[in-house]
C-alpha cells in the first residue's frame, strides 16, 4: 500500500481500490486527473472520492468523470468503515445514504456526533517510509523569536464553527456546532508526537480554536510546558480573545498571532461579509497585545463585488491608525459551500474560475473599486498599511520594522517601497540609510510601476 500526500490533494492506494480526497476546489482537477490515470493503471479498480469540491460538485463530476465510481458526501469515517466492512462493496456504494453512484444518489452528508470515536490519526508508517522530511517545517523557536528547521506535528482538536462568514464552506463539510477532543486526548496526541518524534512544534490546524477559550490556554501551556513552540494554521476569531488568552501566548513565548479582522470597514464586516465583529471590539483586542512581544499580524479579505470605494476608504481611514503591526491581504475565492458562491455564482451564472481561483486574482471585485485602488485594491492596499502607514513604525517600533523590510527585499529584491520605509527606520535608529536610499531612487528611475506608487503615495522622488 502507498500512500502519497500533497498540498491539496491526498491519494490513497492499494491494489484494487482507490480513494481520492480533494481538499479545496482548486485541488479538484488534479483529483479528476489522478482518477483518469488510476482507471488506465488498474481497470478493475474501485475508485471512491471524497472532500470539500466533491461533496459539492457530486452530480457534475460524477455525470462527466466515468473513472469515479462514487463520491462521499459529507465527512468520511463513518461511510467509510460501513464501505470497508461491506461484503460487497458496490452493492453498499449504491444503496449507502452517504454515496452517490452512477445509479444512485445518496443524499445524507457523513457525520461524526463524537469526534472522540474518531482514532488518532497514525502517521507512523507514513513517516517510516518517507522520513522526517515529511514532517519538517520552519518553525519559530520558544521565545528566542528567531526561526529554525525544526519539525512539527499536526493535530486537530475540534471540528465545526458557529458562525456564519459568507467567504467560508467550513460549515458545509463540519457544521456550525463545535465538537472537541476531550482534554485527555488532546494532551495524549501532544505526547504522541513529542515521544515518538521529539517535533519542535505542535501546529493546530483547527477552525475556530478559541470556541473555549479556556480550553485553549490549557492546551498551549500544556504543550509549552513540554518546551514545544504552538503554531496555529488559522487565524483567531478575534470578539472571543481575551486577556487571560493573551497573556497565556505571552507567558509561554509565542511569538506572533494573526487575528482574522478580514475588513477595517465596518460595512463591509456587518452587510457583506456577516462577520460577528466591531471595530471597537477588534481596538480593544489589539489593545490587549499592547507591552508584550507577540508581533500581531491581522488577515483581510477584500475584492467583493459589492465593496464600494467608500467601502475602501472606510477601511483604510481604520486600518492606517489600528495597532497591529503587519496584515496579509488576500482577494475573495467564492470557494463552493460558502455563501459568498451562492451569491456570486450561484445566483448570478457567471463562471468560477475553480483551476485559477487563488488569492492574487481580483476576478468578482467591483470593477470601479478596483480602478479607483489603481488597478489592484490587495497591492495597493498592501503598500498603504504595511510600508506608507506601517504598524511598526507608527509604534515606534523601527528596528522591528526594519526587520520586516529587509526580510521583504529578500523576497522581493526590487521593492522599491521596501528600501524607502527600511531607509527612514535606518535614519530613526541611527544607521546609515545612504545606500537604501539610493537604490530606492535607482529602482523607481528604471520602473513605471514604482514609479508611479511612489507618486500616488507622495514619497520623494
Ligand atoms: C488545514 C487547512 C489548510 C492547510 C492545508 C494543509 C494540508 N495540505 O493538509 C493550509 C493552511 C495550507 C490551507 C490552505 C488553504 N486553504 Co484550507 N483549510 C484547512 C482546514 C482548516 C482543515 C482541513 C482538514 O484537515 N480538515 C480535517 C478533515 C478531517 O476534514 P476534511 O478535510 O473535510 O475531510 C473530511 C471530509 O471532507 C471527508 N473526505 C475528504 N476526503 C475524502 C475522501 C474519501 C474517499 C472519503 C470517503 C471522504 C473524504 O472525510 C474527511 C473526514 O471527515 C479546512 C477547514 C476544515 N475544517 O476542514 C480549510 C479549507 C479546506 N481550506 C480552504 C481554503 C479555501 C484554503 C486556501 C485556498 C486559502 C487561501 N485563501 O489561500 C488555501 C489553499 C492552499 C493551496 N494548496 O492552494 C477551504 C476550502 C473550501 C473549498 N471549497 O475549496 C476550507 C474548507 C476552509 C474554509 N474556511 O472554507 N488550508
Ligand atoms: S471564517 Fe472562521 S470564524 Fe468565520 S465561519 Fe469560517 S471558521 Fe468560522
Amino acid at each position: 500500500m502507498a500512500k502519497y500526500s500533497a498540498p491539496s490533494i491526498s491519494i490513497l492506494i492499494k491494489v484494487g481500490e482507490s480513494d481520492l480526497s480533494a481538499l479545496f476546489d482548486i485541488s479538484l482537477s488534479s483529483l479528476l486527473l489522478v482518477a483518469d490515470e488510476v482507471r488506465k493503471m488498474a481497470p478493475n479498480a474501485l475508485i471512491i472520492a471524497g472532500g470539500y469540491p466533491c461533496t459539492h460538485f457530486v452530480a457534475d463530476i460524477i455525470a462527466h468523470n466515468p473513472a469515479i465510481d462514487a463520491i462521499c458526501l459529507g465527512e468520511g469515517e463513518i461511510p467509510f468503515a460501513e464501505l470497508v466492512g461491506a461484503d460487497d462493496k458496490r452493492e453498499y456504494l449504491n444503496t449507502s445514504p452517504y454515496f452517490v453512484t452512477k445509479t444512485h444518489t445518496g443524499t445524507t452528508k457523513g457525520f461524526v456526533c463524537d469526534i472522540n470515536d474518531v482514532p488518532r490519526l497514525n502517521y507512523d508508517g507514513y513517516i517510516a517510509k518517507y522520513g522526517d522530511d515529511v514532517i519538517r517545517e520552519y518553525v519559530n523557536i520558544l521565545s528566542g523569536g528567531k526561526g529554525a528547521y525544526g519539525s512539527e506535528g499536526i493535530m486537530m482538536t475540534s471540528r465545526g464553527c458557529p458562525f456564519h462568514c459568507v467567504f467560508c464552506a467550513a460549515h458545509s463539510i463540519h457544521g456550525r456546532n463545535m465538537r472537541y477532543l476531550s482534554m485527555e486526548r488532546v494532551k495524549a496526541e501532544v505526547d504522541y508526537w513529542i515521544d515518538n518524534y521529539n517535533v519542535t512544534a505542535i501546529n493546530i490546524i483547527d477552525d475556530h480554536l478559541l470556541g473555549d477559550v479556556a480550553r485553549l490556554i490549557e492546551i498551549i501551556d500544556y504543550i509549552a510546558g513540554k518546551g514545544r513552540n504552538v503554531v496555529f494554521a488559522n487565524t483567531f476569531a478575534v470578539a472571543p480573545v481575551t486577556k487571560e488568552f493573551v497573556d497565556c501566548l505571552a507567558r509561554n513565548g509565542i511569538n506572533d498571532v494573526q487575528l482574522a479582522l478580514e475588513s477595517g470597514s465596518a460595512r463591509v464586516l456587518r452587510e457583506i461579509m456577516r462577520k460577528p465583529l466591531t471595530l471597537r471590539k477588534t481596538d480593544e483586542v489589539l489593545a490587549m497585545f499592547k507591552g508584550t512581544d507577540i508581533f500581531v499580524k491581522i488577515s483581510l479579505l477584500v475584492g467583493f463585488p459589492d465593496e464600494t470605494i467608500d467601502d475602501i476608504k472606510e477601511a483604510l481611514d481604520y486600518l492606517r491608525k489600528a495597532e497591529y503591526h503587519w496584515a496579509t491581504i488576500s482577494n475573495l475565492i467564492p470557494i463552493s459551500g460558502s455563501e459568498a458562491y451562492k451569491q456570486i455564482i450561484e445566483d448570478t451564472g457567471i463562471e468560477y474560475k475553480m483551476d485559477t481561483a487563488n488569492v492574487f486574482a481580483a476576478d468578482y471585485a467591483n470593477p470601479e473599486t478596483v480602478e479607483y485602488m489603481l488597478g489592484d485594491i490587495k497591492y495597493t492596499m498592501n503598500l498603504d498599511i504595511n510600508f506608507v502607514h506601517n504598524g511598526l513604525m507608527r509604534a515606534g517600533k523601527y528596528e522591528m520594522a526594519a526587520n520586516r523590510f529587509e526580510s521583504v527585499i529578500k523576497s522581493v529584491p526590487d521593492h522599491a517601497f521596501a528600501y524607502y520605509y527600511l531607509a527612514k527606520c535606518y535614519e530613526k535608529i541611527g544607521v546609515n540609510y545612504d545606500n537604501e536610499y539610493a537604490e530606492y531612487k535607482r529602482i523607481i528611475g528604471n520602473s513605471d510601476f514604482w514609479s508611479r506608487y511612489a507618486a500616488h503615495f507622495g514619497l520623494e522622488r
